[in-house]
């Protein structure tokens, strides 16, 4: 399967305007979520590994201060911000928590 290209800085700044929850930190878009507790926070982080299982693509996520998780989705065969991270940052924003 061909893999996406690099996201042009305007395909960037329109895909932003779909996220509002996320914010760009350089080759990589980071959503910062505080869960009811720790427990509902692995949950979110289950939640978010089948999303990526099924899309193949993998974010870094980090459960901090019991019941925060950070998630940070970049594309690391192209070093930066492709559709797929778009997609699945729109995915992982429809998760109830
Ligand atoms: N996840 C992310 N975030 N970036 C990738 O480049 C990536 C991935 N590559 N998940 C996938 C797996 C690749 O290794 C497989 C072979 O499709």
């Amino acid at each position: 399967m061909s893999r996406p290209q690099l996201a042009s800085e305007e395909l960037i700044i329109e895909a932003m305007n779909y996220l509002p929850f996320w914010t760009r930190e350089g080759g990589s878009i980071v959503r910062e979520i505080v869960a009811a507790d720790f427990v509902s926070a692995v949950g979110l982080v289950n939640s978010i590994a089948i999303l990526a299982e099924v899309a193949d693509h993998h974010p870094e996520m980090f459960i901090y201060g019991w019941n925060k998780l950070r998630i940070s989705l970049s594309t690391h065969d192209q070093s930066g911000l492709t559709e797929l991270d778009f997609e699945l940052a729109k995915k992982i924003d429809k998760l109830k928590f």
